[in-house]
């Protein structure tokens, strides 16, 4: 049986990543900072086939302590995905906050890459590979996008180069870049705006954590001589709006 790891498996993305795989037949641990979603995601999936670990990501010693209390059916990670993050406020450069820029660093890039080193021996070990979510935000700029899109474009780029140095190990890197998607994700960058949530997607038809638990399944389990380096994948109601023009 193979076991991935999953940041932030409480809510969006992360949770149905978890779910897709263990009712296929994986086990896995499920990490994030609130304790009671991780307990009802292994309590529905059974706890023999979930096993969780609670601290926040961007405590380093936190995160060495919760994996070496990983216990022996689940340690030997063949599948790392780095899906914890958020983006905080939409406000342009000069008037955000900050704590918010600092915070989405420390959680997109640092803790990304952190996990990443810690797991590098066991993926090499295990030939196994490693899924990141980046976001199209890291590809396109947006007003508002400032240090959410450039930790996204790191992970793009960090993503592209760990494969480059995994040349000849066996181990698979891809970088999943999704566009609009309804998750917490927006309450969160709002900061619980519910209605501002609601607004943004209203009317559209946006990616599901489904879909992209999906696209995730199938990255992994394609034949093991065949990599994805990077997939893009947007709502078919978003697309690219073009370039700005201020005249005075
Ligand atoms: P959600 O807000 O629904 O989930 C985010 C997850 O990240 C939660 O499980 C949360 O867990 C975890 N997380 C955040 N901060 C920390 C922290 N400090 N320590 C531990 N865990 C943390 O959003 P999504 O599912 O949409 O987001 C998942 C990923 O997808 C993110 O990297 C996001 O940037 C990316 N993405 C999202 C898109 C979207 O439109 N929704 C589009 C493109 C990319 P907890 O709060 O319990 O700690
Ligand atoms: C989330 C997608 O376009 O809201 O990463 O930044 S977007």
């Amino acid at each position: 049986m193979k076991t991935l790891l999953v940041t932030g498996a409480t809510a969006g993305f992360g949770a149905a990543i978890v779910e897709r795989f263990v009712t296929s037949g994986w086990r896995a641990v499920a990490t994030g900072r609130r304790q009671d979603r991780l307990d009802a995601l292994a309590a529905r999936l059974g706890p023999d086939r979930v096993h969780t670990a609670c601290f926040d990501i961007r405590d380093a010693d936190a995160m060495a302590a919760a994996l070496d209390a990983i216990p022996e059916p689940f340690r030997g990670i063949d599948l790392l995905v780095n899906n914890a993050g958020l983006a905080l406020g939409t406000a342009p450069a000069p008037a955000s906050d900050l704590a918010q820029w600092r915070q989405m660093i420390d959680t997109n890039v640092t803790a990304l890459v952190t996990m990443t080193h810690r797991l590098l021996p066991t993926l090499i070990a295990r030939r196994g590979a490693v899924v990141n979510i980046g976001s199209i935000a890291g590809l396109y700029p947006y007003p508002g996008g400032n240090v959410y899109g450039a930790t996204k474009a790191f992970v793009e780029q960090f993503s592209l180069n760990l494969r480059s140095d995994l040349h000849g190990t066996g181990v698979r890197v891809s970088v999943i870049e999704p566009g609009l998607a309804e998750t917490e994700f927006t309450l969160v960058r709002t900061g619980g705006d519910r209605p501002a949530s609601d607004a943004l997607y209203a009317g559209t038809q946006p990616i599901t954590a489904a879909d992209i638990a999906e696209s995730t399944w199938w990255i992994a389990t394609l034949p093991p001589h065949l990599n994805i380096n990077r997939l893009e994948v947007m709502p078919v109601s978003q697309s690219l709006a073009g370039l700005q023009i201020h005249r005075e």
